[in-house]
């Protein structure tokens, strides 16, 4: 009663790196990320022990827990799968009325949305960028600097990860390098 005490993680405010207990840490490789990129040749051809993001997680209470939050770091590398962005998988929640902030806090990139109807829209994201993704909205971020970039993330302890629906349908666009730029291609244009 009537202590003070030291808190358990700490964040640093240039990386995003978390520190402490109760920290987590997932690394997605090339190998874990099959059928992901538009060129699944491509991918296969590469290092599959190439990290391409990892994430950082302080998951204090079990996950699905109602009512509580957990805090994240992601991190993904620069490069490319032929001519699209390293990214992540991407997710609707598995209690897909639940939303998310991400900010972004290192390097240049794009936050990819998508809703039920498959409507795809991408946000630029950077160092101070605050983005708000609504209930229902499939979110994915893509790399598409020449640098690291790192973005921080905070969403409901009961959201959970529905990853089924984006492995087997995708977004329905993606982010391609096109003379030097991003360009956000659908997929009736890239015949996804
Ligand atoms: C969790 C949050 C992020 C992602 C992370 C990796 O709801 O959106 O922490 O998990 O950016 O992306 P993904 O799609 O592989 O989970
Ligand atoms: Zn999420």
């Amino acid at each position: 009663m009537n202590k003070i005490i030291e808190p358990l993680v700490n964040v640093d405010l240039e990386t995003g790196k978390l520190s402490g207990k109760e920290v987590i840490e997932v690394l997605k490789k090339l190998n874990d990320l099959k059928n992901v990129f538009g060129a699944e040749e491509v991918r296969a051809g590469m290092d599959q022990e190439q990290v391409i993001y990892e994430v950082q997680a302080h998951l204090p209470i079990a996950e699905g827990t109602l009512a509580g939050l957990f805090y994240g770091t992601t991190i993904i590398y620069p490069g490319k799968v032929g001519d699209e962005y390293f990214m992540t998988k991407g997710h609707f929640h598995a209690q897909s009325d639940r939303a998310e902030y991400y900010w972004g806090i290192e390097g240049e990139g794009m936050l990819l949305l998508m809703d039920k109807d498959r409507n795809t829209w991408a946000e630029k994201m950077y160092k101070g960028s605050l983005h708000y993704i609504p209930a229902d909205v499939a979110h994915r971020t893509v790399n598409t600097g020449d640098s690291r970039f790192i973005l921080g993330a905070c969403w409901p302890s009961d959201a959970g990860h529905n990853y089924e629906e984006i492995m087997q349908n995708g977004f329905s666009a993606r982010l391609v390098e096109k003379e030097g730029n991003p360009v956000l291609v659908s997929e009736q244009e890239v015949g996804l």
